[in-house]
């Protein structure tokens, strides 16, 4: 590994800005290590939703229990929760299965002098244990579970929260009637292109992205975490195509 493959400077995002052969999206070491970028001038409201996440976290993390953050990337959600946990007994867990991203997101947890222990965990979220959990954030993960596995992760997410616990779900959705679906994507690429994104850019990542991201309705999002063991489930935050929902456990 070079010095400059090292580097945890955020570096634009370029990776659509020219001709390339049509390839599904992958999160590899390029992406890596232009992700804060990237995911900031693509993802509506995720520099609103990272903070909020510590507030989330602060208001439902219990003494003794586990946090999970799971498709952590370069950790942005694991250290707003780490900064949002109240209790020093507490474990943090982030959980990713993109070897670059976990070893970048070992850097940004290094440099954050919060004293809670960090344990990052490179592994499919489909199979990794779960258990005693207060909060577990998916934050933009479960779209890249192929829809129907997604169901089971979200059992066996619910069966090891603990009663009064939560799973942070953000998402990117569709829209019932197409009407709505045309507007909010369109209206999702103004704000790329407000964000500097050539028309290129946004159709090659467009085309790039369409087979593994998966969205689906808030609709059966609802439903599918209610009939996975969650008894409450509200939308807290939207802007367009984007949604982040809090499901809680009874106490
Ligand atoms: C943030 N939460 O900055 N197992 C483990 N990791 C996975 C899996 C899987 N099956 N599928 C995808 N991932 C972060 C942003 S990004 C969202 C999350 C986005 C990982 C994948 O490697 C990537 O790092 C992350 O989920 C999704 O708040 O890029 O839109």
């Amino acid at each position: 590994m070079s010095n400059s493959d090292r580097t945890i400077e955020p570096l634009t995002d370029r990776l659509f800005a020219t001709e390339r052969q049509p390839e599904d999206f992958r999160f590899d070491a390029a992406v890596a290590r232009v992700f804060p970028d990237m995911i900031r001038r693509s993802v509506p409201g995720y520099t609103t939703i990272i903070p909020m996440i510590e507030v989330l976290t602060e208001q439902y993390a219990q003494p003794g229990s586990n946090c999970y953050d799971l498709g952590c990337s370069l950790g942005a959600s694991t250290l707003a929760m780490r900064h949002g946990i109240p209790f020093s007994d507490c474990t943090l867990v982030g959980i990713d299965n993109s070897t670059a991203m976990i070893e970048r997101c070992e850097h940004y947890i290094a440099l954050d002098d919060n004293p809670l222990p960090v344990t990052l965990r490179c592994e499919n979220i489909q199979q990794t244990e779960l258990s005693d959990a207060s909060v577990t954030t998916l934050n933009f993960t479960l779209q890249f579970v192929p829809p129907e596995e997604r169901s089971d992760l979200l059992r066996r997410i619910a069966e090891a929260t603990r009663p009064g616990g939560v799973l942070i779900l953000s998402e990117k959705i569709r829209f019932e009637s197409e009407d709505e679906q045309d507007t909010q994507t369109r209206l999702h690429h103004e704000f790329k292109r407000a964000n500097g994104y050539s028309d290129l850019e946004i159709s090659q990542k467009r085309s790039a992205i369409e087979q593994v991201l998966i969205p689906e309705t808030l609709g059966a999002h609802k439903r599918r975490l209610k009939d996975s063991g969650f008894d409450r489930v509200l939308v807290w935050y939207q802007c367009f195509n984007f949604v982040s929902m809090l499901a809680i456990k009874a106490d």
